[in-house]
């Protein structure tokens, strides 16, 4: 099947693309709460199982959907899934859609939360955070609180819309150059920065005299927890987020990878670097600064939430630090490069359906997914903390559907009779009496995914999700 849609260009560019969309809030924000709320240390046990048990397999699943659906011109799941079901039943279309209400949902907030960073950027690097920090805690939560309900204007205008304008449109940009030209570059420059910048972080905090006192909050372990089902739910969640599954991202960038282009390890590399933005970079800096300096304890941070922590308590334990300007700056622009390669990466499936489903042109899908999103986002209004985890029982259904297909259908499928019949590449090698599912994986030229782990992927990670 002639292929004439983007290509990413080198496995470099689609790799950093993939972890830029998983390293995100996520990581920073999100994961230390989780785990200070769940057992601390010991949250990382059913993070790690669900990690390689439902997290890899799934990203591995993600790719090879995607890349089927990139050889057949569609970079999203409603035209996918009716190819899949070789266009014979009509109600594989409306099944995919549900594959694009994430996305959707999730970009109506996400948005804005970049927009705060970027804002707390900009009031980092010009001072204004050292001067309210010099007034106390309780004046660094005034300040985020007017921020957010729209009350710091300037000539009457809110600061906050004007962020947002500056990040809604930079993100435009970005998407309007393409796969290759607008990602592709954004990834390549954000990611090493984002990576370096955190490096610092962490070198800074474990410096800091005492540190092991904070660090045991973060890292020691509650074992009583792991009988409770809830922490193994909350590990689930975090991981699906974190790596950015069933919200229709990877499906999508993986759609832009060349026929025979190798998944298993590029995906690995990326689920790689994510889980050490995460669990090194998150897991070291957040709760045990807060612990440290702001003397918080275990169940503060939890309530405190993710805003809190992020927007409230990190800006004002960095102040009190020498260079604590220096520091919430670099605290803030990790965040932002963070928070935008990941916003872009939530667009891109909407320009896809466009571009690929509605036969748009660029310009054209830019533009309506720009109008789109624009008037969402402000129509959600506020963003609270149940708007920001919203998206976390859709993405686990679209997940579960996508391994089940995987597994069901595509894992029963003779891959010959389906090469024959177009519905994979002619070049990719297929070994006798082979299915469907790792016929796709399996080009013969690259890494093949061993058989013993194919039973993780059929049965153990469809069955995780149902369960
Ligand atoms: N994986 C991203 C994060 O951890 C979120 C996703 C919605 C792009 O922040």
């Amino acid at each position: 099947m002639a292929n004439n849609r983007e290509n990413w260009g080198s496995k470099l560019g689609v790799i950093l693309a993939v972890a830029g969309s998983a390293v995100g809030l996520g990581n920073f924000l999100r994961f230390p709460v989780q785990a200070a709320t769940n057992g601390g240390g010991a949250f990382i046990i059913p993070y790690l199982i669900a990690f390689v048990f439902l997290g890899i397999p799934l990203a591995w699943i993600e790719w090879t959907l995607g890349r089927y659906a990139g050889y057949h011109n569609y970079g999203t799941s409603p035209s996918t899934y009716h190819v899949i079901f070789q266009k014979k039943k009509k109600w594989a279309k409306y099944l995919g859609s549900l594959g694009l209400l994430p996305p959707i949902f999730i970009i109506f907030y996400y948005g804005f939360i970049q927009s705060w960073i970027l804002a707390f950027a900009f009031y980092s690097a010009t001072g204004t955070l050292m001067d309210v920090v010099a007034q106390g805690p309780e004046k660094m939560t005034e300040f985020f609180g007017n921020y957010i309900m729209l009350k710091t204007c300037v000539g009457g205008i809110p600061v906050a819309i004007i962020f947002f304008l500056i990040t809604f449109i930079a993100n435009m940009i970005v998407l309007s150059f393409g796969v290759r030209k607008g990602i592709e570059r954004a990834n390549k420059i954000c990611m090493p920065i984002l990576l370096i910048l955190g490096l610092v972080l962490v070198v800074r905090v474990l410096t800091l005299p005492g540190i092991g006192k904070g660090l045991a909050f973060m890292w020691n372990p509650d074992f009583s927890q792991l009988t409770s089902p809830k922490v193994w739910m909350a590990a689930a969640g975090q991981v699906f987020f974190t790596m950015s599954l069933g919200m229709a991202i990877i499906f999508c960038y993986a759609s832009y990878l060349k026929p025979k282009e190798d998944l298993v390890l590029s995906s690995l590399t990326a689920s790689a670097t994510n889980g050490f933005a995460e669990v090194i970079i998150g897991g070291t800096v957040v709760i045990p600064m807060a612990v440290l300096i702001a003397g918080a304890n275990i169940e503060e941070c939890a309530k405190l939430g993710t805003f809190g922590l992020g927007f409230q308590t990190m800006p004002y334990v960095f102040g009190t630090l020498p260079f604590g300007g220096v520091l919430q700056t670099v605290w803030f622009t990790m965040l932002f490069f963070a928070g935008i390669t990941s916003a872009i990466s939530i667009i891109q499936p909407l320009i896809s359906f466009c571009e690929d489903d509605l036969k748009f042109t660029r310009k054209k899908s830019v533009t309506t997914v720009s109008t789109i999103t624009f008037i969402g986002s402000l129509a959600a209004g506020t963003v609270d903390e149940l708007d920001f985890w919203g998206g976390t029982y859709l993405i686990v259904f679209v997940g579960m559907i996508q391994a089940v297909l995987f597994s069901l259908v595509l894992g029963r499928r003779n891959a010959k009779k389906a090469q024959e019949n177009g519905d994979l590449p002619a070049e990719v090698v297929v070994e006798p009496g082979e299915n469907e599912a790792f016929a796709t994986m399996n080009d013969g030229s690259l890494l093949k995914l061993p058989r013993f782990l194919r039973p993780i992927i059929l049965y153990v990670c469809p069955i995780y999700l149902i369960v």
